[in-house]
């Protein structure tokens, strides 16, 4: 797969200006009510450089050391170039037994959750207190997989008013297009309709019928809305709302693994989904 011709699970779209467009980042120096406003005007604020990049790195490396070494080129867990070579008998991803089961549940894991920033993050855009939410996923794409993320709106896997519940999507490394980096559909927070418009009507290659559909030029179609898309570099975050729908497109044609996590908030002292309060294990259905 080439630029030119994105795929997401498998379902083609072209990389052309009337599907994609630039995902807009904002000035992390701006002060806190312009911040909140571009998040209600956009459904997202993506920040560069929020993190250090070796904060982000060391726990690329942490991670992918918990592989076995034909996993990455060279042996290079901090860069995590893919060898192609996926190391047998390891359960499905995110799996007890799986590195990212036992890595979401582990001090370092749980201490770059925890930073200050991120907490910090939500706080500006509750503009009140926030609560980090336990349950925090680990994503990780091998390039030559037809495997993304589909369409979907936050709200659907968890309970809770946009208002009271902020994400806050950590690429664990450089993610460029090219690998898989994280979608937005332009917009799609402030329509009422999209839901009804979208759904039953859309292409699916799925029974779990929570996300919208796997055809991401479909859903562009149907909607009149553009991906918006970024080279995300390690250091950057992006804060989404529950209402706006993103996905991803399967990795092209590079090495590299894209790598990221979704630290989630909720306004302190609002309700909290019940399904959300124990670590993340991709085989627990939520
Ligand atoms: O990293 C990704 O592909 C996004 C995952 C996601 O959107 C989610 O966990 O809700």
């Amino acid at each position: 797969m080439t630029l030119a011709t994105l795929t997401s699970n498998g379902a083609s779209i072209p990389f052309t200006p009337h599907y994609f467009a630039e995902l807009k980042s904002t000035d992390p120096t701006v002060d806190a009510a312009s911040l909140r406003a571009r998040y209600n005007a956009d459904g997202y604020v993506m920040l560069r450089d929020a993190i250090p990049v070796h904060v982000v790195l060391d726990l690329r490396e942490a991670y992918l050391s918990r592989f076995p070494a034909e996993l990455c080129k060279d042996g290079d867990t901090r860069r995590g170039a893919f060898t192609g070579q996926v190391p047998a008998d390891l359960p499905r991803h995110g799996f007890p037994g799986h590195p990212a089961h036992d890595f979401v549940r582990s001090g370092v894991f749980q201490d770059f959750a925890n930073l200050p920033v991120f907490k910090a993050l939500a706080e500006t855009f509750f503009d009140a207190p926030a609560t980090r939410i336990k349950r925090t996923p680990l994503r990780h794409f091998l390039p030559g997989r037809q495997v993304a993320s589909r369409p979907h709106m936050d709200r659907t896997y968890i309970e809770g008013v946009a208002a009271d519940v902020v994400t806050i999507w950590v690429p664990l490394g450089d993610s460029p297009l090219i690998s898989g980096g994280l979608l937005y559909l332009e917009g799609s927070h402030q329509d009422p309709d999209l839901e009804s418009n979208v759904r039953d009507a859309a292409p699916t290659d799925r029974s779990d019928k929570r996300p919208l559909s796997h055809d991401l030029k479909w859903v562009a179609d149907r909607t009149g809305r553009r991906w918006l898309s970024a080279d995300y570099r390690a250091g950057d975050v992006v804060i989404h709302t529950p209402t706006i729908v993103h996905a991803s497109t399967d990795p092209g044609d590079t090495d590299h693994m894209r790598i990221s996590t979704d630290i989630r908030f909720l306004r302190a002292g609002s309700a909290t989904d019940p399904r959300w309060t124990s670590d993340w294990s991709a085989d627990d259905g939520y």
